[in-house]
């Protein structure tokens, strides 16, 4: 191999390491980790293959280098991200627009090409002095698939890097098999930049993430907490919801499982698209039924079929209230012996960890996001007391843990043909519990886009103020919004039998304000549309859709959660409320219009139909 970076590279790596990155026969491989070496200089790079003993090797550092702790269980240990970085920072994350191109991506968070290419750069200069680095290899979605992205993470967080490991399917053999010179992956490379001495970054008012779409690289300078710094997660999201708008084929912001029918012997898949705090986890998580993936799907039109597959293989979940009783499968794996990153929750003097809504005898005093000397009282620079661990605190786990993992679904190389997608708002006085789409285009205008969320008690600010959020996903759309809803429309349209598109909403009050359904009503609402798709039930056609007929929901919700659901429940939640309707889309015509000032008019035509 002949690189002007060889020599440097021999200079930071030992042979084994120059001998893997060589073994792939890419020299786009090697230039940018030849280009990084240079450019954020440091002390040395490790290269890392499949192998276990990578993978061991890489856990060791994130302990020895003082990134993560081990805690009193084996295979437990703990991070902390700083106390500014404990979300995902949507001010500092931009993409870089090339300038003819800077008009049209207005509404997102952009930085002219050059500027921002001037701006990362002067930031990761010499980022990387003194510290080792480490190169790996992953894909999204399973290997040696369709679905395959092969990407390659540079990054001197061993942190970082054991994450994507619990996360991500490791890719070394899928980049040895491919064709020399291969130009078809993405690249990240990050920096947690200084740390201080319990190895969080120290400048936080130097973290920035900037997306080159145009060259699938993302840069993450001085970030920590994984939403900012794991490349593999939300900023690959990003180019890949770019790929597939050029390609035709869906990068969603998606859980997938599977809805077990004993009975009548059917697996159904679903995926469901549900903004943060609106349930998706938890039915992604529904006792009974199986787990495919929690957070992100591919969806390609395979032999004519609507297939999808998770991107990842593991879970970067919230951990605020997973407790013994509202998700025992999450709680009992986090109690055990096994491979767990808790982040920036309690260590309590026992060395175990705590969190908000864990249920357990919290003490009142440990190591926490704030620091060592945390005591229940504490407050910060600005007075407010700092509760036990962030409400972003987060577990991080390989899915395969879970005893609902469907096993078949997610190593499936074609990926699952799925036939429901569930949209789930949260509003208190608007939409009905569950509701099918009268096709997947009305899926789409009428579903999907007028998602929205309201502001609860645990959000700072006012109660009660909804959010627009089409498709739970304007956090990472990277290309304007009308195009990408347009795309999304037209590759329903491309199989056979797209999926049936379905609303639900967990989240109606009562006139006195309490929510109508329990929790587990989902299960109900959920066979109600597995039912449907199956061809199983009469529904009434409304204005925004088809709804349930009380006698099944009753036969439901007898079956499955043994309650006797009453018809006065039923007409209260399923009268269509047609003000609050008509509101709801004018709040979304604006938010369209907003976005995207080039939108395409059919999908304003469609809403204003309804009017
Ligand atoms: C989300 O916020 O949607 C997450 C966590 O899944 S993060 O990695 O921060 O994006
Ligand atoms: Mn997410």
């Amino acid at each position: 191999m002949d690189s002007k970076y060889s020599e440097l590279l021999k200079s930071k790596m030992n042979a084994k390491s120059y001998e893997k990155l060589t073994a792939l026969r890419n020299d786009k491989i090697v230039d940018f980790v030849g280009l990084f070496a240079e450019h954020c200089n440091p002390a040395s790079i490790y290269v890392c293959d499949d192998s276990k003993e990578d993978e061991e090797y890489i856990k060791a550092q994130a302990l020895e280098l003082g990134e993560e702790f081990k805690l009193a269980k084996n295979g437990q240990t703990i991070h902390w991200d700083g106390y500014g970085d404990q979300a995902r920072d949507k001010v500092n994350t931009k993409y870089m627009v090339y300038k003819e191109n800077l008009e049209k991506m207005k509404s997102l968070n952009s930085v002219e090409y050059e500027a921002g290419k001037e701006e990362i750069m002067g930031i990761s200069k010499n980022i990387m002095a003194g510290k080792p680095a480490v190169v790996k290899f992953f894909c999204e979605g399973p290997a040696f698939s369709e679905f395959t992205i092969p990407c390659v993470q540079f990054t001197d967080s061993w942190y970082v890097a054991h994450s994507e490991a619990i996360l991500y399917r490791p890719a070394y053999e899928h980049f040895k098999s491919m064709k020399d010179n291969d130009e078809n992956f993405f690249k990240f490379i990050h920096s947690a930049g200084e740390l201080d001495e319990r190895g969080c970054t120290k400048n936080l008012d130097k973290r920035r993430i900037y997306m080159d779409k145009q060259n699938n690289i993302v840069y993450s300078m001085n970030a920590q907490y994984a939403g900012n710094s794991v490349g593999l997660k939300k900023h690959s999201m990003r180019l890949a919801i770019n790929k597939a708008g050029q390609e035709g084929w869906l990068c969603e912001h998606m859980f997938l499982m599977a809805c077990l029918n004993e009975e009548a012997g059917r697996k159904t898949y679903f995926a469901g698209a549900y903004p943060s705090a609106c349930g998706k986890t938890s039915t992604a998580m529904i006792p009974g039924e199986q787990i495919v993936g929690d957070d992100i799907a591919y969806f390609r039109n395979i032999d004519g079929e609507f297939r999808g597959v998770n991107v990842e293989q593991g879970i970067f979940g919230i951990i605020k209230d997973v407790n013994a009783e509202d998700d025992p499968v999450i709680f009992a794996n986090l109690m055990r012996e096994q491979e767990l990153i808790f982040s920036n929750v309690l260590r309590g003097p026992d060395n175990q960890p705590y969190w908000l809504g864990s249920g357990l005898d919290t003490p009142k005093k440990g190591d926490n996001h704030s620091g060592p000397d945390w005591f229940e009282g504490k407050t910060d620079a600005a007075g407010n007391k700092i509760p036990v661990a962030h409400g972003n605190s987060r577990y991080t786990m390989r899915l395969d843990y879970l005893e609902n993992y469907d096993k078949e679904g997610f190593e499936a190389k074609k990926g699952v043909k799925v036939d429901g997608i569930l949209y789930g708002g949260r509003d208190s006085d608007t939409c009905v519990p569950v509701e099918e789409s009268a096709s997947w285009e009305a899926g789409i205008l009428i579903k999907a886009c007028t998602l929205e969320s309201e502001t609860t008690s645990a959000t700072l600010g006012k109660e009660g103020v909804r959010n627009p959020s089409p498709m739970a996903n304007m956090d990472f759309v990277s290309y304007p919004l009308g195009e990408y809803t347009m795309n999304n429309i037209a590759f329903g349209k491309s199989v056979a039998n797209p999926p049936k598109v379905f609303s639900t909403n967990y989240f109606l009050r009562t006139k006195e304000g309490k929510f109508c359904t329990d929790k587990l009503a989902k299960k109900v609402w959920l066979h109600w549309a597995e039912g449907r798709i199956h061809g199983e039930y009469e529904a009434l056609d409304t204005p925004t859709g088809k709804i349930p007929l009380y006698e099944d929901l009753k036969v439901l919700f007898k079956k499955y959660l043994d309650l006797d659901y009453t018809l006065s429940e039923y007409t209260y939640q399923f009268t269509f409320r047609c003000t609050k309707w008509i509101e709801k889309l004018q709040r979304s015509i604006a938010y369209f219009k907003k976005m995207d000032a080039n939108c395409p008019s059919t999908i304003f035509e469609a809403w204003e139909k309804e009017i």
